[in-house]
């Protein structure tokens, strides 16, 4: 997945102007096969990680930068008031593993206050974006070796062969990425993490709960970025797949479920309406949605015991003097 920082050159991004990328055959495959299955549910659902193709990733970018949506300033913001304390805790000549490496931004701000990190392993499925943000990282950091790996980093990881580290290994997990995950695949990772990162440590971030207001704010912005990003996967499925979703009758629905703590995405057919994809017609009765995303605030309470299930002794942690992140 795109990583979500993007301080500089952020444009608008229009339908038409994001130029589409020849699909390698194996991945248009999985999104026609997750997008079969999702529409075939009784809840329709389909995976966040489509909403980030080009044009996905640039609303991912914008929303960075909206008022109110402020996990990625806070999160800049942590980091680099507490990045040497950071550093003093994983000691020299470590290796960095960044599992879903975008644009590898955030880890800049680790790395440019770690003592001699001697390897960075940025993990990405995108491979052309992986090798372009890797080539400017060795630009900016000629004696770290820079060694992307292209990788589904939820499935279990084999890393480039090994110079024994000399430091620790230290996993990089920043923008609350582990709230995409269900609790129990969450737990799934972290225990992969663990394992991967061999007696190592975890840099994990995490959004956490907060007011049911801010929350909503944050995922129904007032110039209908987060609406667009949302409706992006209808626009995906049109160009790939051939499919005749209507945007202009699905409405973005975003709310905070208390109880199961995390914001729902969901697409609202706004009418009775047939979706064609191939040969299979799909019917959305009016008021139906199709579930696009989950997105889990966590405690610190509660992060602490993931960590601890998964196996890791719980560590320092970090937060903005409001508690948001
Ligand atoms: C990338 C999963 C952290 O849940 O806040 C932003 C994605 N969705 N606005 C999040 C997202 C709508 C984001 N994560």
């Amino acid at each position: 997945m795109k990583d979500n920082l993007a301080y500089a050159g952020v444009q608008d991004v229009a339908e038409t102007d994001v130029e589409q990328a020849p699909l390698p055959a194996v991945a248009h495959a999985e999104f026609l096969l997750d997008l079969r299955h999702g529409l075939a549910r009784q809840q329709k659902s389909i995976s966040p990680k489509y909403f980030y193709d080009a044009r996905g990733s640039g609303l991912f970018d914008r929303i960075c930068l909206l008022p109110e949506y402020s996990p990625t300033r806070t999160e800049l913001t942590i980091l680099q008031r507490h990045a040497r304390e950071m550093a003093l805790h994983i000691g020299p000549k470590a290796e960095i593993i960044e599992f879903g490496a975008g644009s590898m931004q955030k880890v800049r701000v680790l790395l440019d206050a770690l003592d001699h990190p001697q390897r960075y392993v940025p993990i990405d499925i995108s491979g052309e974006h992986l090798h372009a943000s890797a080539e400017k990282m060795r630009q900016a950091y000629p004696q770290l070796q820079v060694e992307p790996l292209i990788a589904d980093y939820t499935q279990d990881l084999v890393l480039p062969p090994d110079v024994p580290p000399e430091g620790r290994r230290v996993g990089f997990f920043p923008g609350s990425t582990l709230g995409n995950f269900e609790p129990l695949d969450a737990l799934r990772f972290m225990r992969m993490c663990a394992r991967t990162l061999q007696g190592g440590a975890l840099i994990l971030g995490a959004d956490l709960v907060k007011h049911p207001d801010t929350l909503h704010a944050a995922y129904n912005d007032s110039q209908g970025v987060t609406a667009e990003f949302n409706r992006n996967v209808l626009v995906r499925a049109n160009l790939e797949l051939g499919a005749d979703f209507k945007l202009e009758h699905f409405a973005h629905s975003a709310f905070y479920n208390a109880p199961y703590q995390r914001i729902e995405m969901h697409l609202m057919s706004t009418c009775r309406q047939t979706v064609h994809l191939g040969a299979t017609a799909y019917t959305f009765a009016q008021g139906e949605t199709l579930h696009t995303e989950n997105s889990y605030k966590f405690t610190a309470d509660g992060l602490r015991q993931l960590a601890q299930r998964a196996g890791f002794a719980p560590g320092q942690h970090w937060c903005d003097p409001n508690k948001q992140f």
